[in-house]
Parts: structure tokens; sequence; C-alpha cells
């Protein structure tokens, strides 16, 4: 019998020390809480990235013997593996396999997987070739681990490169549990991003005949594969949940969402503070952008934003760009005061920053010296005219050389042309679709447009050379963020707004959107506005957004400064020590279902529910509440339920705050205790 209470934990991912995109964050982020959980039982593993891993891993030695054997193993059979400390908070164990070493072994495992699964591998495709060479040596070594330990193990799986291995696992029947997490599916992403209306045929699409019509067929099989050999299939959303009941057909086992570590200020205005200071930030490169056309008052400037990967409609850009046409309209039919500078910041496909764009930021700067020069000079004058009691000259002050000086630099602000759309130099301008489609909706940053637009088609750092603000700060400078995907398992982005206090708009077909629709009786007073993509039509859906963005221009300052303090209070449902518990959940599901023989009778009746397709208590020692009524403090709230001592012990174990409590009436709340 395998030892429950003590597991190892492999959690394997392809985003493991290697930055592609959200599930990077997912992984990074948790760490903390699943660390607190297994300490030293908990190894992540993935791709070794030749690029970053040694900025990104500390090597060290191999403490635990069984590790360190089946590494050795390995190594002598010409496998390169990198063992060490990942450098980010909770500084979790990583064990990164380099795929080229193993190149030598591509045709035996391709061959292996067809005929053991009936999965083909064209060799056109690296990145199969990469997931093939990944699930083999992930499966040989947890093969050689729960060969040489009497401990239960766990492995999760997160996303198809990384889910091949569950299914060797399960094919190869050896002693692991096993939990595969799809982040997205294959083809839903495709389909979505081919402009087709996804959710009402979704019960009609040929799967295999799509995926084979986009070249995908081969990793969508490893994908159902994943999904249906897992002891445990979850996905990271409801909406996801229910593409993957049919497009891989399997409904999953549970919703594992995801959270954020969640930074608490001391004091509740610093974050209000860390807003101005950088809105200051923006407002200096505004300046320089729009050199020689600033007829619009800063003061009176609300900062857009809508940032992620550029697929154009997935993220929702196209609708973005259409609802900042229509608030254009608005705001100058109703003469408004209030300008928004609207940002698009995407990875696309561009050269370097254009010389005009570098130009106005120059020019500004230039004249900001000129301005601090002649000031001090001014000033030491004053002083000297003050401290002689010379009031009769005072008035020739400023020299006639900077007069001039200040009237070259006046000029050179002048300019005919209109402010830039785009930072960068476009590989592509006239296909671009972003371009296109300012274009068709007529945003050129005329001076009598209210809605000005800034294309910023590369990621932000604070290396940036004419922003100079890493993503968050730039964040937290913003007045809202914008993210009407169309397609979105999770979404991140809103979700970062939310813990830096940032209201955002998102919507009912993205995970996240759906999560907060659930768990908060009116997202709006929290400054999370929801369009609904479901049941309106594209162009409802467009004068829906328009409309909140005019009313949140409409808002005062004072409104808009309580309702950050009202969306940063969200941060707390989005924090991992409360979403890490249906990982907790997962995992015990997950041991239950391959071991049961280890578990006492009375905590093996279900796994999943049959009926309702949800996964089981993780602890069958909490009892149901005594009263159906919802107490507010921790305290009083933990002493109405039976088992309120186990409650305690069981949130110490998995590293819960004594203070931590579910939502009054939340989703969280009732499935683990009903
Ligand atoms: C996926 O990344 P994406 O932006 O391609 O995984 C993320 C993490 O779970 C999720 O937030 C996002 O919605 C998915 O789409």
């Amino acid at each position: 019998m395998r030892d429950v209470q003590h597991p190892l934990l492999f959690e394997c991912a392809w985003e493991v020390a290697n930055k592609v995109g959200g599930i990077h964050t997912v992984l990074k982020t948790k760490v903390p809480v699943t660390v607190k959980e297994y300490g030293s039982r908990y190894y992540l593993m993935g791709p070794l990235n030749h690029k970053s891993y040694r900025v990104e891993v500390e090597e060290i030695d191999i403490k635990n013997a069984i590790i360190k054997e089946a590494i050795e193993d390995m190594r002598r059979q010409g496998i390169h593996v990198v063992h060490g400390r990942w450098l980010i908070e909770g500084a979790p164990n990583v064990i990164l396999f380099d795929l080229g070493s193993a190149y030598y072994k591509i045709n035996e495992w391709k061959k292996d997987l067809w005929e053991c699964a009936g999965i083909p591998t064209p060799d056109s495709d690296i990145e199969m070739n990469d997931t093939v060479l990944l699930g083999y040596m992930i499966q040989w070594f947890l093969t050689l681990v729960s060969g040489k330990t009497d401990k239960a193990i766990v492995a999760h799986f997160h996303e198809w490169q990384a889910g091949l291995a569950a299914g060797l696992i399960k094919k190869k029947k050896i002693d692991v549990a096993t939990i595969f997490t799809t982040h997205a599916t294959l083809l839903g992403r495709y389909l979505c991003a081919g402009n087709c209306d996804f959710y009402n045929n979704i019960n009609y699409f040929n799967i295999d005949e799509e995926a084979g019509k986009r070249g995908i067929y081969h990793r969508y099989c490893v994908e159902r594969a994943a999904a249906h050999c897992a002891d445990i299939f979850t996905t990271v959303s409801d909406i996801t949940a229910y593409e993957a009941e049919h497009l891989l057909k399997r409904r999953p086992d549970g919703v594992l969402p995801n959270g954020l570590n969640v930074t608490k200020f001391s004091a509740m205005h610093e974050f209000q503070n860390l807003h101005k200071k950088n809105k200051m930030k923006i407002h200096d490169f505004v300046r320089g952008h729009f050199y020689g056309h600033m007829n619009f008052d800063l003061d009176n400037t609300l900062y857009f934003f809508t940032a992620g990967r550029y697929e154009f409609i997935n993220k929702g850009i196209d609708m973005y760009i259409e609802s900042l046409g229509e608030l254009n309209k608005r705001l100058i039919a109703c003469n408004s005061p209030v300008t928004v500078v609207a940002f698009i910041i995407t990875q696309a496909k561009c050269r370097s920053y254009t010389v005009e764009t570098l130009k106005g930021q120059a020019l500004v700067k230039q004249l900001k010296e000129t301005v601090s020069e002649i000031s001090k000079k001014i000033g030491e004058k004053i002083f000297e005219h003050s401290y002689r009691g010379d009031v009769d000259n005072m008035e020739k002050i400023m020299d006639n050389e900077d007069i001039i000086l200040l009237k070259r630099r006046i000029l050179s602000l002048k300019r005919e042309s209109l402010p830039p759309i785009v930072t960068h130099e476009m590989e592509d301008d006239a296909r671009d679709p972003v371009l296109n489609k300012l274009r068709e909706v007529q945003l050129f940053n005329n001076s009598s447009d209210r809605v000005k637009v800034v294309f910023h088609p590369q990621f932000v750092n604070d290396s940036n050379p004419i922003l100079g603000m890493d993503y968050e700060n730039f964040v937290r400078g913003t007045n809202l963020g914008v993210f009407p995907s169309y397609y979105e398992p999770w979404g991140y982005t809103p979700a970062e707004c939310t813990v830096m206090g940032v209201p955002s708009v998102t919507t009912n077909l993205s995970g996240f959107g759906c999560f907060i629709e659930d768990s908060v009786v009116k997202p709006e007073d929290y400054g999370i506005y929801l369009v609904d993509r479901r049941l309106k039509s594209p162009r409802e859906s467009v004068d829906q957004m328009a409309e909140y963005m005019f009313n949140f221009c409409r808002k005062t300052k004072r409104q808009r400064t309580n309702m950050r303090n009202r969306t940063e209070r969200l941060s707390d449902i989005l924090d991992w020590k409360r979403m890490g518990v249906e990982y907790v959940k997962a995992r015990l599901c997950a041991l239950r279902s391959k071991f049961p023989e280890s578990f006492g009778a009375d905590e093996t009746e279900y796994i999943v529910d049959p009926t309702t397709g949800k996964l089981s208590r993780p602890l069958s020692i909490i009892n149901t509440p005594t009263e159906t009524s919802t107490p507010h403090t921790p305290d009083a709230f933990e002493k109405e339920y039976n088992g309120y001592a186990e409650w305690l012990k069981y949130k110490t174990r998995i590293g819960l705050p004594a203070d931590f409590y579910f939502k009054k009436g939340s989703t969280a709340e009732k499935e683990y205790f009903d």
C-alpha cells in the first residue's frame, strides 16, 4: 500500500521556469501555497530552456536519494537533466529535461506512441516532436521514481504539451495518480479565431474533421488522450469545462480556477498613491506622443488599455476598437471635457520604434531640460536680486538668449501631421487587423477626437525607451482595463487589474468574468463590468460596452477613487490561499481514485458524484453545517460547523491563514460544505 499521507507531487508544464503565457503565471503565483502544503515533496518539471534557465534556476545538489537515483539513471543514458530551485517566491524544486539530449530516441518513441495509442506524429510539426520528447522523458522519470518509493505520487499535467505523459502513464500502467488540467482546448481556440459562432454550434462540429482541416489532428489526439487517461480531468473555468465536454468528450471532474499571489499593502491609500505616481509617467509619454496636438487637458484624461496575446478576435480587440469608435461619437456629441487615450498593447509583427515616436519623446525631453536649466538660472538671479534688495531690475531676469532657445523649442513642437496611431514600424501595415479596424472606425487621433489611440505592438517592460515602465506599473497608472474576449478560458488580465485596484471590462464568455458573476452580486459596483457576449448580438455587445465606458467617463475623480478602493477589495477572492483549495481537492480525488485501498472505507465512497459530476469533498471528517445560516465572522462561521477543530487543523496543514474563511454564501463555501 502506498503512503497517501505524504505523497510526492510533480507538477509538469511547458512553462515551468519558461515564460510563454498564462500558464507560467498560474504556476509561478501558485508556488507559495503549494510549497506550504508539500514542502520538499513538491517538484515542478518541464523542458529546459537554454536561453533562460541560468537566470531562472539555481542548480543545487539533489538531497532526495530516490530523485537523485532516478536522475542519475537517466544521465547515464545521455539525458541532460537540470535539478535546482526555481528562483521565485517559495523557491520550489525544479527538474528540467533537455529535449535535445533525448533526440536520439525520437523515432523509437514516435513508433511506440503510434503502436500504443494510435497517435500519429508528422515530422514537420516540431512542437509535436518536442511534446513527444517531453512526454516520454517525464514518463521515464516517473516510472523510475515510482519503482523506488512507497510514497504515493501525484503527477499534475498542464495543457496538451505536458499532457502526453498522462496518457503514457495510463497505457503503461505506472503506479502514479494523474491530473490533467487543460487551460483551453486546441480546437476551441482555432474555431473561435476563425470568427465562427462557436458557442451556438458547439454540439454540431465534426471534431476530427475540423482538427484535420486545421492540420492539428495529431495534437488534438494528444489532448483528448490526456483528458481521457488522467485519473482526474479538470479545466480552469466552467465555460472551458463546457467546451471540453463537447470537444474532448469527457466531462471535467472539476474546475480549478486561477488565482494570484495577492500582496496587500499595509496602508489602504498606498495603491492609490501608486496609481497617481504611475499615471504621471503615462502623462509624460502622452506629452511626447501627442506633441503639437495637445489640445486636451491631462487632468481630464483617462487611460484605457487592452493587453494580451495578439489574437484579434479571441481577445476581443475587434470589439474594443469598435466600442472606442462609438465612445468617441458619444463624447463628441455631448461636448465632454474628458479625453480618453486608449492603448492597445500586444505582441504583433513589427520592427523598431518609428522615428516619429522617438522624436516626440526626444523633443519633450529637450524642452523639459531647457525649462529646468532656465528655471535654475532664473532662481539664482532672483535670489541675487532679492539678496541685494534690487527690485527694479527684476523684469530683466530672463536672458534674451534663453527666450530665443525657448522659442526654438516651442517651434520644434509644432507639426503638420497627426500624432501617430502606432508606435512601431509594422511588418505589414496594410494588412494588420488592428490598424485596419482603426481605419474602419476612423480613429486617427484628429484634434477633434475625444478618443485617441496608441497601438504599442510590443509588450512593455521597464527597459522600454519610451514608456520606461514595466507592465504592472503601467496597469497601475491606467483608469480602466478593457478585455472583451470572445474566447478566454480564464483571462488573467482583468484579474490582475482587480488586485491592483484598477476597474476593468470583461465578458460573460471569459472564465474570469463568469467566476466574478458567480461570486459577486453586482460586479459593476466593484468596478468589474461584464459585457454580455452570450445572448446579445455583436452590435448590442458593442453598444453595451460603449455605454459602460461612457458612464465611466462621466464619473468624478472622487467616484473613480472610491471605485478603485472597492475593486481592490475583491482581490481576496482571487488569492491562491482561497483558490488553491480546489487544487487540494483535485489531488485528494486523484489519490483516492488511484489508491483506494490506502484510504479508510468511509473515504472511498465516491470520487466524482455521478449525478452532478462534481468532485467529492476532500475530507470526509468535515460534517455538514448544523444550521443553514452562514455567520459573518471566521469564529462564528467555524463554530457553526461540526468538525470545527478538524477544519482548523486542515487549514493549518494546507497553509491557509487562521482567519481564512469562505465568502458568505459563495459557491466555494457551498461546494466545500455541502
Ligand atoms: C490560457 O492562456 P491564453 O491567453 O492562451 O491559459 C491561461 C491560464 O490558465 C488563461 O488565463 C487564458 O484564458 C488561456 O488563454
